[in-house]
């Protein structure tokens, strides 16, 4: 295996992703490629970029569980959209109709919530380090913010996740909130708010090579 790829949060922003996994010259055959979950809501082509998850998923790569596709599948369960459609699901509701949406939901419900590899710990939002990382519950990995940012990695991996805005994190340590991945000997950020006016960034986590997207509006 040539290298271990990771894609921070797309949320259905098609284009960038297909220009990130040209630029990264992405080769499912000698590379390992793992999405971070957040595919869908504010951008406009969920749909889109479900399907591409899809057939990458097909030819051996992993997709994680983020807590969008979460209440996206929550909400069918519970008749209760409220969450998600404040959560920008409303777009991505009207993109996945009813005729097609059970295709979507059946391909959501199989995804992992976790990933490990080579010494690195793969998850969407990160890892509450008061716990093992055996015993993160669903919530921990989906949703967990502070507590794991600004926590030291008491685990013997390296963490990779999305889910919180790179330009959140540099503000709050008061950094100029660039929208470029964070990442030390123990924790990996790779959400840059391609949702948010910022970019989206691939990381091969063994060199650290990054490439990013911008996308012009
Ligand atoms: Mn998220």
């Amino acid at each position: 295996m040539n290298r271990i790829i990771a894609i921070g949060d797309i949320h259905g922003e098609y284009e960038a992703f297909i220009k990130l996994l040209h630029d990264v010259k992405y080769d499912y055959k000698n590379d390992k490629l793992i999405l971070l979950g957040d595919y869908i809501d504010r951008g406009k082509q969920s749909k889109e970029v479900l399907d591409k998850v899809m057939s990458l998923v097909s030819n051996g790569a992993i997709a994680l569980l983020g807590n969008h596709e979460d209440m996206m599948i929550d909400s069918f369960i519970n008749d209760n959209y409220h969450l998600w459609h404040s959560n920008g699901g409303d777009k991505t509701h009207k993109q996945l109709n009813d005729k097609i949406v059970y295709k979507y939901l059946h391909f959501i419900k199989s995804l992992p919530i976790s990933y490990e590899l080579d010494g690195f710990f793969f998850c969407h939002a990160g890892v509450d380090f008061s716990k093992p990382i055996k015993q993160q519950s669903k919530d921990d990995l989906l949703w967990i913010r502070d507590e794991y940012i600004f926590n030291k990695n008491t685990t013997d991996k390296v963490v990779v996740s999305g889910h919180t805005p790179v330009q959140m994190i540099k503000q709050a340590l008061s950094i100029k909130p660039e929208s470029t991945p964070i990442y030390g000997e123990d924790k990996i950020f790779l959400d840059t708010g391609v949702a948010y006016g910022g970019r989206l960034t691939a990381m091969d986590v063994l060199t650290k090579q990054y490439w990013q997207v911008e996308i012009k509006r």
